[in-house]
């Protein structure tokens, strides 16, 4: 079964996606999604203008091959470019390989390790009587587990804190906007969230809350051990994670458990953060780590030592990543929490999907491959829109991490 074509697909049913389709000459097709949020055009150069021309004719049903192949044969390794359209390449192989057998791609990974993917929403607000009203709501809804963010007394805007309230979107503007940052109205803040929430909603629901990286190590600690009393599921990106070793120094001081990893493009981002057990969940996807065969790669590695899957699940990950994400959730060991926000009507629109949201759950479906596609028609009405993520400063214009 040989690859007769492969087309990169971008489209922006109200925020931008890059898709890969491939199809087989016996008729298959399979996709894979190349989304690089403010970065698009990038992957999708790199696939049509460098990647493409290497699969027309190679053998479909060699995904390790291809995949060894693309990386190694590259000479240029690892990055979120790279990375992210080898992901493609894979996810659009696995869901031609699922097809071909008639099976959904979790049978292939060896079938369900549970019944259905626990998901977690986000709720934010502005204020902390905003936030409640929001975490009611998600609650409302069957989530279990839910994200707080809150706005800070005396800051602007917070990254994170999005503007609608259901179809959260960062990425707002041509050219990126700017926040101000403080770490010490933030620090102070905090706490008075978590307790406001847990006194009103107990102690069962899963509380996360993500730092977006914007602590020092030092900051970190004590942002964790004064949310210690409020028993958080995860504190999501305390410190930006360029310095794996960075993490010991917060592990020393709090219980609060770590999550990180939603910009981690390889197993290299987070071995030493696996191996020493400084996190407690990682939240590689699959479309910016290497696709499902690098993915489950990473949480092989992270099962060995006590750490369970948390895959980042925001809007700028297409439906198509949400599928593969589902397979491999359902089938792995060590599973832990997917994040899970809605798509806008127009992207399911694009995108059909067999998986669905109930109880708090997302499960994945047993339609042969991923159970995703692309009416390509729809897509074509919806032209690339330049849209980038806000970048923050310090008060004193310092440029800092969001
Ligand atoms: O900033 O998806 O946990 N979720 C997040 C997201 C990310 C965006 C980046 O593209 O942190 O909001
Ligand atoms: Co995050």
């Amino acid at each position: 079964m040989r690859i007769a074509d492969a087309r990169v697909i971008v489209t922006c049913p109200g925020r931008n996606f890059v898709t890969l389709k491939i199809t087989t000459d016996d008729g298959l097709t399979g996709i894979g999604d190349a989304t690089l949020n403010g970065r698009e055009l990038a992957v999708a150069s790199y696939l049509s203008d460098h990647v493409v021309p290497l699969l027309l004719g190679r053998d479909a049903q060699r995904i390790e091959d291809t995949w060894q192949y693309l990386y190694r044969g590259a000479y240029w390794r690892r990055g979120p470019v790279t990375m992210t359209a080898i992901a493609a390449v894979d996810t659009a192989l696995w869901d031609i390989k699922g097809k071909q057998a008639g099976l959904p791609v979790h049978q292939l990974l060896g079938g369900r390790s549970r019944d259905a993917v626990t998901v977690y929403g986000h709720a934010n607000g502005e204020d902390v009587d905003n936030v409640l009203t929001e975490v009611g709501r998600y609650l409302g809804l069957g989530y279990r587990a839910v994200r707080v963010q809150c706005g800070i007394p005396g800051i602007e805007t917070t990254y994170g804190v999005g503007k609608d309230r259901f179809f959260y979107e960062p990425a707002d503007a041509a050219l990126p906007s700017e926040s101000v940052w403080s770490s010490e109205r933030y620090l102070d803040h905090m706490p008075t969230v978590f307790r406001r929430v847990r006194d009103e909603f107990g102690p069962v629901p899963k509380l996360l809350h993500d730092v977006h990286h914007r602590l020092t190590p030092i900051e970190a600690a004590r942002l964790g051990a004064s949310l210690e009393p409020f028993a958080l599921t995860w504190m999501e990106d305390p410190v930006p994670a360029e310095l794996q070793e960075g993490f010991r120094l917060i592990r020393r001081h709090t219980t609060t458990p770590i999550a990180v990893g939603e910009v981690f493009n390889t197993i290299w981002d987070c071995d030493l953060l696996i191996r020493e057990q400084l996190i407690d969940y990682v939240r590689a996807t699959v479309v910016h780590a290497g696709g499902i065969t690098h993915l489950r790669r990473i949480f092989d590695l992270a099962a060995l030592h006590h750490v369970r899957s948390g895959s980042h699940g925001a809007t700028d990950l297409s439906p198509v990543c949400m599928a593969a994400a589902l397979q491999l959730d359902i089938s792995i060991p060590n599973f832990g929490l997917q994040e899970y926000m809605h798509h806008t009507d127009e992207t399911d629109a694009v995108f059909p999907h067999t998986y669905r949201f109930e109880d708090g759950y997302l499960h994945p479906g047993d339609e042969p491959g991923l159970g995703v596609e692309i009416d390509e028609e729809l897509a074509a009405e919806y032209p690339y829109a330049p849209a980038y993520l806000p970048t923050n400063r310090l008060e004193d214009g310092t440029v800092h991490s969001w």
